[in-house]
């Protein structure tokens, strides 16, 4: 299954240890389009050779491939924000991620019509049995 994990990138990377699992857990099994998000040593403001519309255009043609769309929103961040809109308009399936000791989810995101299947979790570990839970024996 190709799946289209994403976190925060700009908005601040203080949960970068949690992406890193959860990639890592993903990718056992699965294609990660988006495994950059759980590199450690991208900071908020990583230098890259992409401009900024070569990396919003690939990431919505890498969407478009997705089967799912996996979002840790723990962080609050635009470029998620963009991203899951951007999912509704594809009809996605969306699965969310939330640490809601750390962050209040934005009501435009717990607030919409479209299926966001979102999950609080504590910790990391919560994280990995939401998603094995959501993931094992369905197909997207
Ligand atoms: O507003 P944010 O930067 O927090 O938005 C993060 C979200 O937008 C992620 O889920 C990504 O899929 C997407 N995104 C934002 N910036 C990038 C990016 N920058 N590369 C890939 N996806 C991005 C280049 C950083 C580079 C050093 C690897």
């Amino acid at each position: 299954m190709k799946i289209y994990f994403a976190a925060s990138i700009r908005g601040g990377r203080d949960e970068a240890k949690v992406y890193k699992k959860i990639v890592k857990y993903l990718k056992k099994d699965n294609d990660v389009l988006t495994e950059h998000l759980a590199d450690q040593n991208l900071t908020a403001d990583g230098q890259t050779e992409l401009t900024d519309k070569d990396i919003r255009d690939r990431d919505v043609e890498w969407m478009s491939q997705a089967d799912i769309v996996i979002a840790d929103t723990t962080n609050p961040s635009l470029g998620v924000g963009y991203e899951l809109a951007y999912a509704e308009r594809l009809q996605k399936p969306v699965i969310i991620l939330h640490n809601r000791d750390k962050s209040k989810l934005s009501a435009m995101i717990n607030g919409t019509d479209y299926f966001f299947d979102v999950n609080y979790y504590e910790n990391y570990h919560d994280a990995i049995q939401i998603l094995e839970e959501k993931l094992s024996g369905k197909q997207y």
